[in-house]
């Protein structure tokens, strides 16, 4: 079979890693069609891209913010454009079905207009000085070369969220995408070439973690590192790229709670936690992978849960009538299947699924079972561990309070939802669940570009994606104008 072979992009020119080597993108839904051949990439071509984008910064972060932001504007008109095509591309190698891939697709289109207003804000603050004729101020500043770490679950999405912020503010980039999933951050890339990036202004290195991700945290000319991924390589991250003191900013897991009251729109609910667990087959961080029942609801809402699960349409995304696509990798599926042995082992019943498909039209692809768990407990590993697959787990509780503290017994903190017609308690969730987003009568996914994008505990370091992008891609510059004509000494002229 041919496929295409793609290259870095490195300060303009498309070249291939210094090793020769490549790595293949396959369909996971079909493993026999390949996607394409991506570079190998190395420190060797790190070093090029950082260098590119040194050098281009010397001119970037001189271009006025809302011409920056012009580029924007127009990468946005050309994703509404090739926004069929790039869907397509992204579930050739990425799997999720159509609807969900051109949803990824307008989630970079609303980026794109989100953060291109932001060229003509930036705003920094004044404040009377207190001294006489003297103004201060405070400006945002860029931070320099920064280093884009990318995850294969939202592939055009997530790197959008970086790269459109960090660019508007005058940085420049290197983005290394996710090893699965890379034609996806090529297509965002060559748009944003076509809107008028200039040279050197957004390098991609394609590789793996080792290769091409531990280089570009360690590089001292790397100023800040935006990350997306497993807590495990966060940690990674966060910790080699504390050896330079770059700033870092890290979403990772979730193991999100959709709770539900027995006042709930069940039928609402059940939307809901089907969305929310098997949307994306279950590999978002937002993911609802704990279902919290309500001892009042909890019979009628599993068996519905149950037979609708069983009836969900598995196969290519590529097909419009499928609802569950493949998961990305084979590891992906090794992992849910050894969760789910995890459940059983720990006393959970498997309610159904629970196994890899790998007969028929499914045995060239990653295929699991959207997978349903009953009587799971809180302390169990199935509760508070992610899994990342169409696996859910259902727990039973008595009055709302255990519900909100068994939602907050994990380590993580990123996605809760609360299904319920009682606006106090509404309100009580809003205020007492541990995690930076919260849904009334919504599933656990489903989050805006403008709103802030992040977590709690484990989930994160304290940055925002979102709104609190830019606060991570910008440096505070302080500035004191003394129009006096003399000297004033702060703290003690002006004591006297
Ligand atoms: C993720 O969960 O990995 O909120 C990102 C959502 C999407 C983004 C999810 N807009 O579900």
């Amino acid at each position: 079979m041919s496929y295409p072979t793609y290259r870095n992009l490195i300060g303009g020119e498309w070249l291939p890693a210094k090793s020769g080597k490549t790595l293949l993108n396959l369909n996971p839904a079909d493993h026999t069609d390949i996607v394409g051949a991506f570079p190998s990439s190395h420190a060797e071509d790190v070093e090029l891209a950082v260098a590119a984008a040194k050098k281009a910064y010397a001119t970037w972060r001189l271009v006025p913010a809302p011409k920056r932001a012009e580029v924007l504007v127009r990468a946005g008109i050309l994703l509404q454009e090739r926004k069929e095509k790039f869907a397509h591309d992204m579930t050739r190698e990425m799997g999720k079905v159509l609807a969900e891939t051109r949803g990824d697709v307008q989630e970079a289109i609303d980026e794109a207009f989100y953060v291109a207003g932001e060229g003509r804000r930036l705003f920094g603050v004044t404040a009377p000085s207190e001294l006489q004729s003297k103004f201060a101020m405070s400006v945002r500043m860029p931070v320099g070369v920064v280093g884009l770490i990318t995850p294969w679950n939202f592939p055009m999405a997530i790197p959008s969220w970086k790269l459109f912020p960090a660019l508007v503010a005058g940085n420049t980039c290197v983005i290394k995408p996710a090893s699965d999933t890379p034609l996806s951050t090529y297509n965002l890339v060559q748009t944003l070439v076509d809107a008028g990036v200039p040279a050197g202004v957004i390098n991609i290195v394609c590789g793996s973690g080792s290769g091409v991700g531990t280089p570009l945290v360690e590089h001292p000319d790397v100023r800040a590192i935006s990350f997306t991924g497993s807590s495990s390589v966060g940690s990674h991250v966060g910790q080699r790229a504390a050896a330079t003191f770059k700033p870092v900013s890290l979403e990772m897991g979730g193991k999100n709670a959709q709770i539900v009251l027995n006042d709930a729109n069940l039928d609402l609910a059940l939307d809901g936690a089907l969305w929310g667990a098997f949307g994306t087959t279950g590999q978002r961080c937002t993911a609802t992978s704990r279902i919290l029942l309500q001892k009042g609801i909890a019979a009628q809402f599993t068996e519905k849960l149950v037979a609708r699960a069983k009836a969900l349409k598995i196969g290519s995304g590529l097909d419009e009538s499928v609802e569950v696509g493949p998961q990305v990798n084979p590891s992906q599926i090794e992992t849910s299947a050894s969760y789910v042995e995890i459940a059983l082992a720990e006393g959970a019943q498997l309610l159904c699924g629970g196994h890899a498909l790998t007969e028929g039209a499914y045995a060239k692809g990653t295929f699991f079972e959207p997978t349903v768990l009953g009587g799971v407990t809180p302390t169990m590993r199935i509760a508070r561990e992610e899994v990342f697959g169409p696996v859910v787990s259902l727990i039973e509780f008595e009055t709302f309070d255990e519900a909100i503290a068994i939602a907050n017994s994990i380590d993580y903190g990123l996605s809760t939802a609360l299904y319920t017609k009682d606006v106090n308690r509404a309100f009580a969730a809003m205020r007492d669940l541990e995690s930076g987003i919260t849904y009334i009568n919504a599933p656990t996914i489903g989050a805006e570009v403008h709103l802030p994008f992040g977590g709690v505990k484990q989930t994160g370091n304290g940055h925002r994606e979102g709104l609190g992008a830019i606060d991570f891609f910008t440096t505070w510059k302080a500035v004191y104008v003394d129009y006096s004509d003399k000297l004033q000494r702060a703290q003690i002229d002006n004591q006297q």
